[in-house]
């Protein structure tokens, strides 16, 4: 019989372009390698299908958020964030993730970690990844969290409330500097680089350099082993210069190949995380991206259009990303994101493998 018979309360959501299983940190282990083991046998990892659990064989859809009360007087609530790999047995917090953040407010609500206040409820989420703070719009007509609504993103089908993101000095946020190795421009393997965070690490490289377009689909880039190593072999050079250690096990940096805009935004974009090509690109990524466009000298300013207000479309392979950037202090920053509970139920992980 398993060792979770009963099963274990889980809120499987979806938060902005990526899917995520919610649980409250009172429903897992305390222990870490105990917590990350059960997490691996929910997820269905390491399996390239995952095809035993209920993770979708992706990156994108292999996430978890642990839920808690905040001790912290500026925040409600803990989120902490895990990247649960897919084909190997690893699972991460060397990250956060902004997608999955959007789902946080209404899960926390919904579990009665917050109590809803009006026709909108603000979420103070301390992001226990980097120790960073979000607050969190959530629409909560009649004192309930509504999905219901009239925002799309690219990325996403239809129409959902908005969730609305606000962050103030992420910069750092896992690297202690915007620029951690203190210039704009570091040259790895020959290629010039932006080791960035503004939220995530970020490596921003021109696509060009690599002798393609940075245009070509999501498909086309995973299935180009060569562009891959080269990609890889930065990744792991740039790790230790970016204060992050072997990243040999890490899902960070990621590496963002930037291409001249196409549809009226700032600049478009490709982004590796790290190891396949993201369908959209990353919340935290995106404002990355978006800040090293307004840093001289950098390959993506060179080719990014600056935009007039403070509104950064980052162009992906969906659509664009709509980043809220403060042209005067890029520390301050927001997004536009939807959420959606797609389960609220028990969740039975496979047993343990022999
Ligand atoms: O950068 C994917 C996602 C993410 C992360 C990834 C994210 C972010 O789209 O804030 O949202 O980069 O692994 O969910």
């Amino acid at each position: 019989m398993s060792d979770y018979a009963n099963g274990i309360p889980c809120i499987w959501m979806r938060g902005g372009t990526s899917k995520g299983a919610y649980f409250l940190a009172t429903d897992l282990p305390s222990e870490q390698p105990t917590r990350d083991d059960l997490l691996l046998r929910i997820m269905g990892s390491p399996d390239a299908n995952q095809i035993d659990g209920i993770g979708g064989g992706d990156p994108l859809t292999s996430k978890v958020a642990i839920l808690s009360p905040s001790d912290r007087a500026d925040a409600d609530v803990d989120y902490l964030f895990l990247q649960v790999f897919v084909d190997r047995a690893v699972v991460s917090d060397a990250q956060g993730c902004g997608n999955i953040l959007a789902g946080v407010g209404p899960a926390a609500i919904e579990r009665g970690l917050v109590e809803a206040t009006g026709d909108e409820t603000v979420v103070r989420i301390h992001m226990v990844n980097t120790g960073e703070i979000a607050q969190a719009h959530i629409a909560t007509p009649g004192g309930r969290v509504t999905y219901d609504g009239d925002t799309a993103i690219d990325g996403v089908p239809g129409r959902h409330a908005a969730v609305r993101l606000f962050f103030n000095g992420i910069a750092g946020s896992m690297c202690g500097a915007l620029l951690p190795s203190g210039s704009a421009v570091d040259v790895i393997d020959g290629v010039d680089c932006t080791l960035i965070d503004n939220g995530m690490p970020c490596v921003v490289m021109a696509a060009g350099d690599f002798g393609i377009a940075g245009t070509e689909s999501r498909e086309t880039l995973d299935a180009d082993e060569v562009l891959k190593a080269k990609l890889e072999h930065i990744r792991l050079q740039a790790g230790p210069l970016m204060n992050l250690g072997d990243v040999t096990d890490k899902s960070v940096p990621k590496m963002t190949l930037v291409s001249p805009p196409l549809s009226g935004g700032v600049i478009s974009t490709r982004s590796f995380i790290p190891h396949r090509c993201h369908a959209t690109i990353g919340v935290f990524a995106a404002v990355s991206v978006a800040t090293a466009a307004t840093i001289e000298g950098t390959p993506a300013q060179r080719i990014a259009v600056t935009p007039e207000g403070d509104i950064h479309r980052v162009e992906h392979p969906s659509g664009m990303a709509e980043v809220l950037l403060d042209s005067r202090d890029t520390r301050k920053a927001g997004v536009v994101r939807t959420a959606r509970k797609l389960m609220d139920g028990m969740v039975f992980p496979a047993p343990p493998r022999s």
